[in-house]
């Protein structure tokens, strides 16, 4: 088993819906386990600013996948999910799946690279990552905690999701 840590982001098309989807998708990879997933975060665009506001979350996973079979499995997963391929850099999205870490090992291909590249510099995968696996070190010995003390929070936000809980007496929520 490997553990990996997947990165989740979308701008489109209900992103709060696109991610919980990805991760219900992701539960269900072969030979391949949801160990945890982080909160919800939003935060504006990188890159490109004519385009809405994003949803990135993290999952780490335990997998007996290979990188490229999983890679493949990411892939197939954001086109079930409307992805569609476009020149744009950093452009709108319904779904993207980034492998950040997977193990300890670096792998320099032509179709992956990991680390995933400028994770370090990006709070909207730190700060989930973080929440997941604080004493985490990355694959050249620098800690997770070093590079979030380099990388503000931004406009970064953690989502909070309430849960209607019922009345303890009547056991009917406000609405009824
Ligand atoms: N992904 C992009 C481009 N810009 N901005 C934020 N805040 N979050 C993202 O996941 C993101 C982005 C393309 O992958
Ligand atoms: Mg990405
Ligand atoms: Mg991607």
């Amino acid at each position: 088993m490997t553990r990996c840590y997947i990165g989740l982001g979308s701008n489109q098309a209900d992103p709060t819906a696109q991610v919980h989807a990805a991760c219900a998708a992701l539960a269900c990879l072969p030979r391949t386990e949801v160990a945890a997933c982080s909160s919800l975060y939003s935060s504006a665009p990188m890159g490109p600013q004519d385009q809405p506001g994003y949803i990135n979350a993290v999952v780490a996973l335990d997998t007996e996948l290979e990188a490229d079979a999983l890679l493949d499995s990411l892939q197939q997963i954001e086109r079930q999910q409307g992805r569609v391929r476009k020149a744009e850099r950093w452009g709108p999205r319904t779904l993207d799946l980034d492998i950040l870490l997977f193990g300890n090992v670096r792998i320099n291909s032509d179709r992956l690279q990991v680390p995933h590249y400028h994770m370090h510099a990006r709070a909207f995968v730190l700060y989930p990552l973080a929440e997941l696996a604080p004493d985490l070190q990355m694959p050249d010995g620098t800690p997770l905690q070093k590079l979030l003390q380099d990388c503000p929070r931004g406009d970064l936000q953690t989502l909070t999701v309430f849960i209607q809980q019922p009345d303890a007496q009547t056991g009917l929520t406000p609405n009824g």
